[in-house]
Formats: C-alpha cells, structure tokens, sequence
C-alpha cells in the first residue's frame, strides 16, 4: 500500500498543470490509492478567497496550501496540488514541512510562448493589453525549480506520456 505524499505540480498560467494533475490523480485512483486534487477551483475561491495576486498574497496562498496538503498526507493521500506557485522560496518552505520522501515537486515545463498561444481564458492576452496587473511570464516572475524531482516537458508529449511520467517516478521511488 501507499503512503501519504505531496505532489507538487508547479509551472506557469496555461502549462498544463490541472490537466497533468488530474490525470496523474486517475491513474494513482485506478492503483486504489487514496488521492485528492487540491487546484484553484476548489481553494481559491474559498479558503484562500480572500487572496490576490501581489507577491505577498501569493506567499500566503502558498503557505495555506502547503499546510493543507500536510494534513492530506497525515491522512495518507497522495494529494497533488497545482498551482503555480512561483517563487522558489515558498516552494521551499513547503518541502520542508514535510519528510523528504513526502514533497515530489513536479515542474510542468511549458515554454511561456506555448502558454501564450494556448491562452485557454485569455487571461495572457489581457495581461499583455494591461488589463491584468501582475501576471504571472509577463510582469511577474516565474523562478523554475532548480532542481525538481520530476520534470516535465508539456509540450513535447501527450498529457498521458506527461502523467506516466510522474507515475513510473513513484514507481521507482517505491512510493507505489
Ligand atoms: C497569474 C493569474 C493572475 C495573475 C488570475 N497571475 O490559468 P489559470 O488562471 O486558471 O491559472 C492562473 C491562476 C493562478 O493562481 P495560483 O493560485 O496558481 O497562483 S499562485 O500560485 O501564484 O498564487 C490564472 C489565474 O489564477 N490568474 N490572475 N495575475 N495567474
């Protein structure tokens, strides 16, 4: 059987994120194993929903998060979280909450002209015009993990091949 873990999916607005997360999490629940998602439709529209999108709120969405998926893996999910969170720093401060074999820290790297031309809600768009303050790629920074312990090539592969990847990583590390 599984135990409780934390996998970190981080990358840019439009990276594929959610989507590799969700499927990762399908697989893992096809294995029988306990799993939640925890993305922006389920955390910040309500316990983070009183957070923006200034460096300070998003250290604190951060934080929040973190805490949350501790408790996740006190319980004995393996939650994934997919948010972008962009600062190594606060990535950091969640890695270490947890027991080193407890943070997997998937990077989703999508090249930001990829992200742009998806562009799923027009947000990139918008920022570009202005209309958005504090976009994520466009006037606020993105600092790629250093060394994260799945890295993952969106645009280069199928969500599958993405989701396969995270997977046979747990395989390996005798997680599954
Ligand atoms: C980045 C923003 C912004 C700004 C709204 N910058 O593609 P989406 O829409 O669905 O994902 C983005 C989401 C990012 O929220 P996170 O909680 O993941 O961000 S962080 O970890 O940095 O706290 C995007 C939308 O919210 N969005 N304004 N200014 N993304």
């Amino acid at each position: 059987g599984h135990k409780g873990a934390v996998l970190w999916f981080t990358g840019l607005s439009g990276s594929g994120k959610s989507t590799v997360a969700n499927a990762v999490d399908r697989l893992l629940h096809d294995r029988g194993c306990n799993t939640y998602v925890l993305d922006g439709d389920n955390v910040r529209h309500g316990l983070n929903g009183d957070l923006g999108f200034s460096d300070e709120d998003r250290v604190e969405n951060i934080r929040r998060i973190g805490e949350v998926a501790k408790l996740f893996v006190d319980a004995g999910t393996l939650v994934s979280t997919a948010f972008i969170s962009p600062f190594n720093a606060d990535r950091k401060l969640v890695r270490d909450l947890l027991a080193a074999h407890q943070f997997i820290e998937v990077f989703i790297d999508t090249p930001l002209e990829v992200c742009e031309q998806r562009d799923p809600k027009g947000l990139y768009k918008k920022a570009r015009a202005g209309e958005i303050k504090h976009f994520t790629g466009i006037d606020s920074a993105y600092e790629a993990p250093v060394s994260p312990e799945v890295h993952v090539k969106s645009a280069e592969q199928s969500v599958q091949q993405c989701a396969e990847q995270v997977v046979d990583y747990l395989v390996k590390q005798g997680l599954l």
